[in-house]
């Protein structure tokens, strides 16, 4: 049975297309900087958005009623997702996908009921897996959906919680491992206060990077060889959460001995809560070395939540593609597409057109990054700028050979006004959109 029996089989048809249900842009096969497209991106599919999510709100339930949905057993509704979300992924050529625990099927009463659920829904999953070659990018466990998760996870000031954040996070590994998952993914939804007159923050951060060190240690132990990753979010669901943006990560992995195991998947809506831009915190884990995996989506300038629209802003893209290409690409990790449909685009369609524009639109931005970078003077006048840091004096101060003292005598007369140029830049930048 056909989920979606309107919808072909993407073709790509080029930029004077007027099919819908056609790339644009996105050639799979097509070679940029010696890697094809495909590789650059290896775009992945969001199982929650995609085939969980409804369209409910605060204010509002679910305006989309899915097909594959409807079933009262939950491990044969977890199948119908499941061949629903391989037709879906074929259609497309999305050769990876991403999944929390709970959004593969439901959790059981007990933890070995959880157990069971997810086995017996991974049997079908990697059938699928098998026949279409798509592969599992991230797995990760939902430690923020159920009550018992309110006052965190790891960061939970009770131990009982903290316990069965243990034995899900453990089940989530296994089943990761065992679909061949390339990556795994700590989102600290609740791992956060909302009041720090009730909260022991140091506390609450060496168990969550304990706990983290123990999940490491277990999934290493079953013989994973991937790349954990951590998502910064600074806000929502919690006031201040404690991944709160790159530089946060990045200075917490160190503290707590992980960053030799762990990299960051920034996402771009929650670089912008942040107050940052997305190519800021692609830089700053970049920096890091540190940067594995991004969740593309966008926010809305209009207001501050978490509002996981698909890309469409092709200025911004090139940005953070520059960052991206600049460093020589994301460690391990891909773009996972974190974004959802609006409430009121009901149509089964819509996820076709959703993606397609997100994909089409990542791939006008690598070339148009990629001709920046190439034809454009960019990368000279921005070398330029330091270019003092590069002979003489400039340096023996890089490599760490003047002291202080050694350092004020060269002061000499008021150093030349030197402009930074940054209309040229931008004006540059936009002459290859
Ligand atoms: C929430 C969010 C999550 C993570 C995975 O804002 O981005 O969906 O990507 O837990
Ligand atoms: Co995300």
């Amino acid at each position: 049975m056909s989920y979606f029996p309107a919808v072909p089989q993407i073709p790509f048809e080029g930029p004077e297309t007027d099919n819908p249900f056609a790339f644009r842009h996105y050639e799979k096969t097509q070679t940029v900087r010696g890697r094809t497209m495909a590789e650059h991106f290896k775009f992945a599919c969001a199982y929650w958005h995609t085939f969980t999510n409804g369209g409910g709100d605060p204010f509002g339930g679910p305006t989309r009623v899915y097909p594959w949905d409807r079933k009262p057993d939950p491990v044969d509704r977890a199948r119908d997702k499941a061949d629903a979300a391989f037709e879906f992924m074929t259609k497309l050529g999305l050769d990876w996908f991403c999944f929390h625990d709970r959004d593969l099927v439901d959790e059981g009463t007990t933890p070995a009921e959880s157990e069971r659920l997810l086995a017996a829904t991974a049997d079908h999953v990697s059938e699928h897996m098998a026949d279409t070659g798509i592969g599992l990018l991230w797995g990760t466990a939902n430690l923020f959906s159920h009550p018992r998760y309110m006052n965190g996870a790891a960061t939970n000031p009770d131990f009982a919680v903290v316990a069965h954040a243990a034995a899900q996070v453990q089940q989530a590994l296994d089943v990761t491992i065992r679909l061949g998952g390339e990556n795994y993914v700590f989102w600290g939804g609740r791992e956060g206060y909302m009041s720090l007159l009730n909260t022991d923050m140091k506390r609450e951060l060496d168990n969550l990077g304990r706990f983290l060190g123990l999940a490491r240690d277990y999934a290493r132990a079953q013989g994973f060889t991937g790349t954990f990753f951590i998502e910064p979010k600074p806000c929502e669901p919690s006031k201040h959460q404690y991944d709160y943006d790159a530089a946060t990560v990045v200075g917490f992995l160190r503290h707590y001995g992980l960053a030799d195991d762990f990299k960051l998947n920034i996402e771009v809506n929650h670089a912008t809560l942040s107050g940052h831009t997305f190519e800021h915190e692609l830089q700053v884990a970049a920096d890091a070395g540190m940067l594995g995996s991004i969740d593309a989506n966008r926010g809305d300038y209009q207001n501050g939540w978490d509002t996981d629209q698909f890309p469409n802003n092709l200025h911004e893209l090139t940005e953070a593609m520059l960052v991206i290409l600049r460093a020589g690409g994301l460690q391990g990790g891909g773009v996972n597409f974190d974004a959802k449909l609006r409430r009121n685009s009901t149509d089964l369609e819509d996820l076709f057109h959703a993606h397609i524009g997100g994909m089409d639109l990542f791939a006008r931005a690598l070339l148009a990054a990629d001709r920046i970078l190439e034809e454009s003077p960019i990368e000279a006048m921005r070398q330029e700028r330091y270019a003092s840091f590069d002979a003489g004096s400039g340096a023996a101060f890089a490599r760490g050979k003047l002291s202080l003292s050694e350092l004020a005598a060269l002061a000499a007369g008021e150093p030349e006004m030197r402009s930074g140029k940054q209309e040229l830049f931008e004006n540059l930048v936009n002459r290859y959109l």
